[in-house]
């Protein structure tokens, strides 16, 4: 298999599931701007909406969007416990989490990320997050992982969105970014988060600081 990804963005949640499961798994690196691999290879003709993650399946087969990914690669290895079985409640509620991950937070983030061109959108969209991230804190104060006692793939995904609130450039950029000061469970979970040997290798492949 192969994942396609961009440093430091939400392909590090695949990533991080991919390392926790011990997974062989080729990482392909994509340019940003250019949208084109290491090797030359133009994205668009393994993803025609041009993002990552893209995971490629041993057939050929592609599979996008980070929620059905980190699923999959999951469902690999159901004894790794990273995930409830499927059909159960206790999936039912990964995946409300994964859809609040990704559509409050993730998407979330954008006018923050591209403030410049959001403008006074910023104002609303700030607050919003921050409310969201309330949510989260509150919800980490009974429990050492989202879903409870152990770590599964919604924490990879929280952990590749949340490095961006933590990212000195947002948090300067045009006021656009996100206050997690008085969030003491959230700041609890992400040190939790960023000891486990998984993390660390993802951020050591993916080439960016530990600080
Ligand atoms: N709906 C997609 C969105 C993925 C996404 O937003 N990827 C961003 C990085 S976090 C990306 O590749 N941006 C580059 C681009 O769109 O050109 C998912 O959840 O997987």
């Amino acid at each position: 298999m192969k994942l396609y990804y961009m440093p430091a963005s939400c392909s590090l949640s695949p990533h991080i599931v991919i390392n926790e499961l011990g997974l062989d798994v080729e990482l392909i690196k994509v340019d940003h701007t250019s949208h084109k691999t290491e090797a030359g290879l133009d994205f668009h003709g393994v993803n025609p909406h041009g993002y990552v993650p893209v995971l490629e399946l041993a057939d050929g087969n592609h599979l996008r969007e980070g929620p059905a990914i980190v699923q999959y690669l999951a469902d690999l290895k159901p004894e790794a416990g990273l995930l409830p079985a499927a059909g159960t409640m206790a999936r039912y509620k990964l995946q409300e989490m994964l859809g609040f991950l990704s559509t409050e937070i993730h998407k979330g983030f954008i006018p923050l990320l591209y403030a410049r061109l959001a403008g006074g959108y910023v104002e609303t969209a700030r607050p919003k997050l921050e409310k969201r991230y309330q949510w989260i804190d509150a919800h980490l104060a009974d429990r050492l992982f989202l879903m409870g006692d152990r770590f599964t793939v919604a924490d990879a995904y929280l952990f590749a969105l949340t490095g961006w609130g933590q990212a000195a450039w947002l948090k300067s950029y045009y006021k656009a970014g996100i206050h997690f000061d008085e969030l003491d469970h959230l700041k609890a979970w992400y040190l939790r988060m960023r000891q486990r040997d998984a993390v660390r290798k993802s951020i050591v492949e993916e080439g960016l600081a530990f600080d």
